[in-house]
């Protein structure tokens, strides 16, 4: 698990969502590419309201258009996806 800018997003990751793997923010607008991974109401925080949108496309399932939920990129929205939002929550 590749991880050289150390920003709590592997370069698998990094590569799919467009992110640089050797900056901690690819897009310079001063929140880490570990938060805006999981941000998914886009408001440079995790929070509840992240969590609930997340909860939401947890519910559709196997889906293949959960935008931005489905953060491990396994054509589903699961267990392996509320830890990596979970695990980036104190990260705030
Ligand atoms: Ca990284
Ligand atoms: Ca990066
Ligand atoms: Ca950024
Ligand atoms: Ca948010």
């Amino acid at each position: 698990m590749l991880d050289p800018d150390k920003d709590g997003v592997i370069n698998a990751y990094e590569y799919r969502l467009g992110m640089l793997p050797n900056c901690k923010d690819s897009d310079g607008d001063g929140i880490p590419d570990g938060i805006e991974f999981v941000d998914l109401d886009k408001n440079g925080k995790i929070d509840l309201a992240d969590l609930g949108i997340f909860a939401e496309h947890w519910k559709e399932g196997q889906c293949y258009r959960c935008p931005g939920a489905d953060f491990t990129g396994n054509g589903t929205v699961g267990i392996e996806d509320l830890l990596e939002l979970s695990s980036r929550w104190l990260m705030n």
